[in-house]
């Protein structure tokens, strides 16, 4: 079995493997260590990671990337919107106000939800991989952003289900991170925890967070993020300074072509990469609009000025993340810089001076959150050892729950799982009840989440029940953060005990919580016999249903559907895939064939013969090129057979004589 942590980015993604001598970063089929997050479709095929990458200018319209950013929104929000302007694709509103891609494909319009494109890169991952390493993969962990809100996590796990994965845990990026940084190192000091602060800037976004290491323990202390500030924001302002400029110099509008911005964006992204090893780039574009090339260059100077609002922004998740671990400057060791988007220098030098000291560069920046994904992977999974190693995370909102009777109260501001709460964790809450009831979770303060995310979580319905004691009857419910940082309630008991009991416990909320130690959830006391032995008295339990409600998502049944229309699609594609084959066969039979007429089987057609193939081998060749482009398996295959038919007979006669020249040769040596 594999151990397997995927890396899913705005960008690029990632697979790593445990093997028994490290982790190891998985190739895809171009040999690459990074696979584009693209998918695409074309009239007849559908592509995905570096092919979809591929074909993005050829298909402007129906190549989804950046759809990351998209998963678990909705259509209206605001930064949505501000988003999906900058793609080429198509979007609408879905009925429940989520957001659907509308692409043409196989000669029909298609409508794609952001997770079922998720589901896409997922499949194309997991083929990679089960391709690499010789088997079937299902268990993995993946890497999220902290940011993710519940009906976004819950998203990751269909997405990962339309693929077939089965994801043991999605994992905070930085805290997967960290995970691989401290694993292995022993040179930590014993005088205490040492303190490092990790920074990634991926494409879309930044992410901060601050960990604690001891020898054999890493406690994340803190989460903070901009979900909108990366490496594509650096683009936009190069982007944004060309097109300005070619309006004036060249009198060509690139915001109203989508090739030609397209085409533009591309080149400012590669500027910038330019830009971050020399002091000045050139940017050279041949016809990129109204048939005029377009020629320029800018100074790294120019551009670091042209970010400085941009470069600003990153110092405020930094100070969050300080301020939220209750650590001052002083008491961190080092901070260890990630994320491909970090690579302009002009981070490293803003970094160094709000931490007052060097920003470190030993992690490998592209690949650390699949490596530390694969690392717990491999720590979860019954058949693989690992170095012992505890992993605490903690989770960036406040939860809160209510109920019809108003907020549960376990915290004194009405909060159950209060930010900084380390998870997965479970809390068991003793409500009195007589008959069914609403559970509401909600996140408690507005302040800590991104823009525009509505406080619903989830409602939850328990019941029906029917006590047999008395009017009310103790409900024991098990609400849990769990180990991909999801809310659920884990289930619902009747509690009944003698009378006398029920007088001293009125309608009081009573909470035990139970911290899963490690990362292994599934090691919680045994609540019932805690109960038990405090009161010395025999207590009956019975479960009761708990219905669960999430506001947005996909039911059940939309899944299931999901899974069927992907295995449709990939069947779609394989059938592509042999199609070309087949095509190639037949090109390469008509090239093999039009050589060996001419030599190897030469003496064994007539000129007749000859002269038949080779006009046939000639006619094959040019429908390849015209009508035959583009057939149907079948057809190629037809066509394979018909020329089989003509060369065969020439080939059998030349093969009988091979065979009768060994048979004399064998006979000369005895
Ligand atoms: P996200 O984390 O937002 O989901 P991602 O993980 O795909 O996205 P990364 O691969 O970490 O993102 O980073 C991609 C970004 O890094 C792109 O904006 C890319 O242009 C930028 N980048 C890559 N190399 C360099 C470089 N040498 N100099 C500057 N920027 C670079
Ligand atoms: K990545
Ligand atoms: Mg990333």
């Amino acid at each position: 079995m594999s151990v397997v942590g995927f890396d899913i980015g705005n960008e690029n993604c990632v697979i790593a493997v445990v093997k028994q001598r490290g982790v190891d970063v998985l190739l895809n089929d171009e040999s690459k260590r990074e696979t584009p997050a693209v998918v695409s479709f074309s009239e007849k095929q559908r592509l995905v990671g570096s092919a979809g990458a591929a074909s993005a200018l050829m298909n402007p319209k129906s190549t989804i990337s950046q759809v990351k950013r998209l998963i678990g929104r909705k259509f209206s929000e605001v930064d949505v919107q501000i988003d999906l302007k900058l793609f080429p694709f198509e979007t609408c509103e879905s009925r429940d106000g989520g957001i659907l891609v509308q692409l043409r494909y196989l000669g029909e319009t298609h409508l794609f939800t952001p997770v079922q494109i998720l589901g896409m890169l997922f499949s194309n991952l997991k083929q990679i991989t089960e391709k690499n390493m010789n088997m079937p993969i299902s268990d993995c962990v993946i890497g999220i952003p902290c940011y993710f809100t519940d009906l976004q996590r819950r998203a990751y796990l269909d997405a990962a289900a339309i693929a077939g994965l089965r994801p043991l845990r999605l994992m905070h990026d930085c805290t997967a991170t960290a995970l691989g940084y401290g694993i292995y190192k022993t040179d930590f000091s014993n005088a205490g925890p040492t303190y490092v602060v990790f920074v990634d800037i991926g494409h879309c976004d930044t992410q901060v967070c601050v960990a604690s290491f001891e020898s054999g323990h890493m406690k994340i202390l803190s989460h903070a993020f901009d979900r909108s500030l990366g490496g594509r924001d650096f683009d936009e302002v190069l982007f944004n300074y060309f097109a300005a400029q070619f309006k004036e110099k060249y009198n060509i509008d690139v915001y109203t072509n989508i090739k030609a911005s397209i085409r533009l964006r591309a080149s400012c992204e590669k500027l910038k990469k330019v830009l971050s090893a020399n002091a000045e780039a050139p940017l050279n574009i041949e016809c990129l609009m109204d048939e005029k090339d377009v020629k320029s260059y800018i100074k790294r100077e120019e551009f670091e000025k042209l970010s400085s609002v941009l470069l600003e922004r990153i110092s405020v998740p930094c100070q969050k993340a300080l301020a939220d671990s209750g650590l001052a400057l002083e008491h961190i060791h080092s901070v260890e810089l990630v994320g491909s988007g970090s690579r302009i220098p002009a981070i490293t030098r803003m970094l160094a001076s709000f931490f007052k000291r060097e920003p470190g560069r030993t992690i490998n920046a592209s690949e650390c959150v699949a490596r530390g994904c694969s690392l717990q992977c491999a720590m979860l999974s019954p058949v693989f050892r690992v170095r012992e190693f505890e992993v605490q995370d903690s989770f960036p909102f406040s939860i809160g729950f209510s109920s019809d009777k108003g907020p549960i109260c376990t915290l004194s501001n009405g909060i159950l799982f209060p930010k900084g709460q380390p998870f997965p964790s479970v809390k068991i809450l003793c409500l009195h009840r007589s008959s069914n009831f609403h559970m509401e979770a909600f996140y408690a303060d507005q302040n800590e989440l991104p823009k525009g995310v509505s406080p619903q979580v989830a409602s939850f319905m328990i019941g029906p029940f029917q006590s047999s004691l008395g009017k009310m009857a103790k409900v024991k419910v098990r609400v849990q953060l769990d180990l991909h940082g999801v809310v659920n309630v884990q289930s619902a008991s009747l509690i009944e005990e003698s009378m006398d009991d029920l007088e001293t416990s009125r309608d009081a909320y009573s909470t035990s919580e139970v911290n899963a130690k490690s990362d292994h959830t599934h090691a919680v006391a045994n609540d019932d016999e805690i109960d038990k032995a405090r009161k010395g008295k025999d207590i009956k339990r019975l479960e009761i249903p708990v219905n669960e409600s999430v506001y947005g998502g996909m039911t059940k049944t939309e899944v299931a559907e999901a899974v069927q229309k992907e295995l449709q699609l990939a069947e779609q594609d394989l059938k592509m895939e042999r199609t070309k084959d087949k095509k190639n066969a037949l090109e390469s039979y008509v090239y093999e064939m039009r050589d060996k007429i001419l030599n190897a089987y030469r003496n064994f057609a007539t000129e007749t013969e000859r002269e038949h193939i080779s006009r046939n081998l000639q006619e094959t060749e040019d429908w390849l090129y015209e009508d035959g482009d583009d057939e149907s398996e079948s057809v190629y295959s037809e066509k394979l057979e018909d020329l089989k038919k003509l060369v065969d007979p020439i080939e059998n006669r030349y093969k009988d004589d091979e065979a009768r020249t060994q048979a004399t040769r064998d006979l000369l040596k005895c």
